[in-house]
Order: C-alpha cells, then sequence, then structure tokens
C-alpha cells in the first residue's frame, strides 16, 4: 500500500468514527508502532538517499495530516457528547427547590427558656450544680441524716460503693450557692434529676426540675408566694390562679404546695388535672434554720425561701400534653408541633 491509499484510508476511517475509542483504534492502526505508516518510515533505512528524502517527505507530511485529522475527529466527538449529556442532564431551573428541614427546639428547652426569661427579670442570677452529688450535698446537709426516713422521699439511684448518688432533685443547689456566695443572695437553677420510679403518664425515672433560693433579712412566707404567684402569671398567662398548701420538706419549715389553675381546662376540670381544676407545681417553704447552720449562717440573722417544681409537669400543663413520656420519645410527629 503506498502513502496515498494509507492517507485515504485513514482519512475514511477516520471520518467514520462515532466514539473516542475509535478514534484511539484509527491511531494505533496508522500511527502506531506496528502502524501502516510506521512500517514505511521504518523501512526508510533501507532506501536510497533519494528515495528516502522523497518517501519520507511524503510519509511526514501523511502523518501530519493523519494527526491533525485525528485531532479535529476527537474535538468534534468531544463536543457532541456534552452537547448529548447538556441535552439529557437538562437542569430546569425554573422548578422550585426543595427546602432544608430546619430543627426546632424541643418543649422542655422552651420552658427552659422562658423559665429563665422570667427569673432573670426578677433579679435572679442562674447556678449550675452537678448532676452527681454526694450523699452528704443530696441529703444530710438538707437536714436528711442517714436513716431519716425522709430519705424515704425520694427513691434514689446510688453510684456504686462511694457515696455519690445522682441527684433526686435540685435542691442541694442551695447548698453550693450558701456555701460560695455570702447573703443577701438570690440564685435559681435548672437541671435533670433521677428516680428510681416506676414509669407512667406522669413520672420518669429521669425528669428536669428548676428551683430557686432567696437568702436576706426580714424575708417572710408573703415574698415567697408572691414571687410564685408572679412566675405563674408569667408562665401560665395573667388569669392564673394559685393557691398555698402547707406540706412538709426537711429543708423547708413551714414548707408549702403551690397549685395552680389547670392552663388545660381553665380550672373547669379535665384529664390532665384529673377532674379537680388544679395542678401542684412547685413545692417549696422557708429555709429550715438547720440548712442555715449547715452553712455557717445564723438563722437570727438571715431568713430566705426555697421553691422546687417539676419542669415536665410545668412543661405539659403549658402545651396540654397528656403524657410525660411523649416528652422523651424522639417522636417527630409529636415535637414537631412545637
Ligand atoms: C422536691 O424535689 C423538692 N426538692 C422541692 C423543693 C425545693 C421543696 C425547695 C422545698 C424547697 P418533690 O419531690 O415534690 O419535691 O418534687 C418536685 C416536683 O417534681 C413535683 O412537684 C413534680 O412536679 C416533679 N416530679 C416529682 N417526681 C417526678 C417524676 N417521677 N417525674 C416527673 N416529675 C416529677
Amino acid at each position: 500500500m503506498d502513502i496515498k491509499d494509507i492517507l485515504q484510508l485513514a482519512k475514511d476511517q477516520i471520518n467514520k468514527a462515532s466514539s473516542l475509542e475509535e478514534i484511539e483504534k484509527a491511531r494505533l492502526e496508522f500511527l502506531g508502532r506496528k502502524g501502516k505508516l510506521t512500517e514505511i518510515l521504518r523501512g526508510l533505512a533501507k532506501m536510497s538517499l533519494e528515495q528516502k528524502k522523497k518517501i519520507g517527505g511524503e510519509a511526514n507530511l501523511a502523518r501530519e495530516d493523519i494527526e491533525l485529522l485525528l485531532k479535529n475527529k476527537a474535538k468534534e466527538l468531544r463536543a457532541a457528547g456534552a452537547e448529548k449529556i447538556a441535552e439529557t442532564e437538562k437542569v430546569d431551573i425554573t422548578l422550585p427547590g426543595l427546602a432544608s428541614k430546619i430543627g426546632h427546639r424541643h418543649p422542655l428547652q422552651l420552658i427552659k427558656e422562658k423559665y429563665i426569661e422570667i427569673f432573670t427579670s426578677f433579679g435572679y442570677t442562674l447556678f449550675n450544680t452537678p448532676e452527681i452529688e454526694t450523699e452528704e450535698f443530696n441529703f444530710d446537709l438538707l437536714n436528711i441524716p442517714q436513716n431519716h426516713p425522709a430519705r424515704d422521699m425520694w427513691d434514689t439511684f446510688f453510684v456504686k460503693g462511694n457515696g455519690y448518688v445522682l441527684r433526686t432533685h435540685t435542691s442541694p443547689f442551695q447548698i453550693h450557692c450558701m456555701k460560695k456566695n455570702k447573703p443577701p443572695l438570690r440564685f435559681f437553677a435548672f437541671g435533670r434529676v433521677y428516680r428510681y420510679e416506676q414509669i407512667d403518664a406522669g413520672h420518669s425515672p429521669n425528669f428536669y426540675q428548676c428551683e430557686g433560693l432567696v437568702v436576706d433579712k426580714n424575708i417572710t412566707l408573703a415574698d415567697l408566694k408572691g414571687t410564685i404567684q408572679e412566675f405563674a402569671k408569667q408562665m401560665f398567662g395573667h388569669d392564673v390562679k394559685s393557691r398555698m398548701r402547707q406540706s412538709f420538706f426537711p429543708f423547708t419549715e413551714p414548707s408549702v404546695e403551690v397549685d395552680v389553675t389547670c392552663a388545660v381546662c381553665g380550672g373547669k376540670g379535665c384529664p390532665v388535672c384529673k377532674g379537680t381544676g388544679w395542678v401542684e407545681i412547685i413545692g417549696a417553704g422557708m429555709v429550715h434554720p438547720n440548712v442555715l447552720r449547715n452553712v455557717g449562717l445564723n438563722p437570727a440573722e438571715w431568713q430566705g425561701f426555697a421553691f422546687g417544681m417539676g419542669v415536665d409537669r410545668i412543661c405539659m400543663l403549658k402545651y396540654g400534653i397528656e403524657d410525660i413520656r411523649l416528652l422523651y420519645s424522639n417522636n417527630l410527629k409529636f415535637l414537631e408541633q412545637f
């Protein structure tokens, strides 16, 4: 085959190529190590000087032509491929986008934020204390000595063998607070507490409490009543009424429990308030003189009040939730309502 025929054959083959693979195949067939044109170039060595000049010149021109043909055809095929992709994978920029889901706060978090807002506006300062406490802070210093029957009021999770417990209430915060700060003082706390209790619609083995403490001179039960009344109004709305009932806590004397009118039924009676129209939300009282003594304060000089409330119950009441387990279920259908 002479050079002209080879060039013609290459032209036909390259023109017919419909893919980059076929282009590569043609390159190998004409310009590869054993390619048709390469063989002619290799044969030059045995030719006379005159033949070398003539045939060598023609062969080199043919090689340049073939290289150009290959390059142009490859470019053409690539452009066609891109067009095809653009056609088949076209993006319709007029379609509405997919909205990304935005998370939101858990109802207990909403109550926490409201609680912080209310008590900071009353001039209280937030004070954080640990969830694992010594028995001394959880009980003894709160006037609940070892073997005292009042310890049975809280079903306790003990940490194995070292005198630590998962706090059963936020009240140890009172001790930390009075040990670290000189009166007059006005602090509040918020956190998780633990009790070894049967789970039901109103009880969970871990739940949240918030607590407040005021120590000053000439503090009376009337100050506590006013504080709680105002808190209830701000948390539940201005129509809410509250009432105090006598109660018992070892670390307060006198002790009270505070009921508020049920925010779900407005006091008419419903399943949340078990038909009574009232819901108990707070345990409170005047700080017991023994507790003041335990932290080195003279009860003749200083008085105080403390109150503690179940955040979950407040949350249930505020949003009309009938089962505490929903707050811990991570059920999106429930959570997305807030
Ligand atoms: C106490 O824990 C006291 N420390 C409160 C206190 C503080 C009294 C300061 C005086 C001064 P009590 O055990 O009643 O009290 O719990 C307080 C609130 O926690 C209850 O009114 C209730 O709302 C909530 N609570 C109690 N047990 C559970 C439970 N298992 N699940 C959810 N909430 C609970």
